[in-house]
């Protein structure tokens, strides 16, 4: 398990995320992904599952009709780590 991102290297990695934001009260973010239908929602949750355990690393997620809402972080490690900032970009080049 890779250690919590710290300092400049934490900064940097949340500055290249998009639509990432941090969550309070906790070291780990959190984004909100739409898609057109539930179908879309799904489908993107069963990718992103396959590669969750491929990677060993599973995300916190809730799905409502086509709204998939997202938080990451590394138990393991107590917060964020370069796994969580892996999937986030994983995540994102599947939702297109
Ligand atoms: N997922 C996440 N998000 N954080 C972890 O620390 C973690 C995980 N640990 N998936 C893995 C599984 C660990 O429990 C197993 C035993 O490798």
């Amino acid at each position: 398990m890779p250690p919590r991102l710290e300092g400049p290297e934490r900064a940097a990695a949340l500055a290249s995320l998009a639509g990432w934001a941090t969550v309070d009260g906790r070291d780990a973010i959190h984004k909100r992904f739409v898609f057109a239908d539930f179908n879309a929602a799904f489908g993107w949750m069963s990718r992103v599952a396959m590669l969750a355990e491929k990677m060993d690393h599973h995300p916190e997620w809730s799905n409502v009709y086509r709204t998939v809402d997202v938080t990451l972080s590394t138990h393991d490690a107590g917060g964020l780590s370069a796994l969580d900032v892996a999937m986030a970009r994983a995540m994102d080049v599947m939702a297109g």
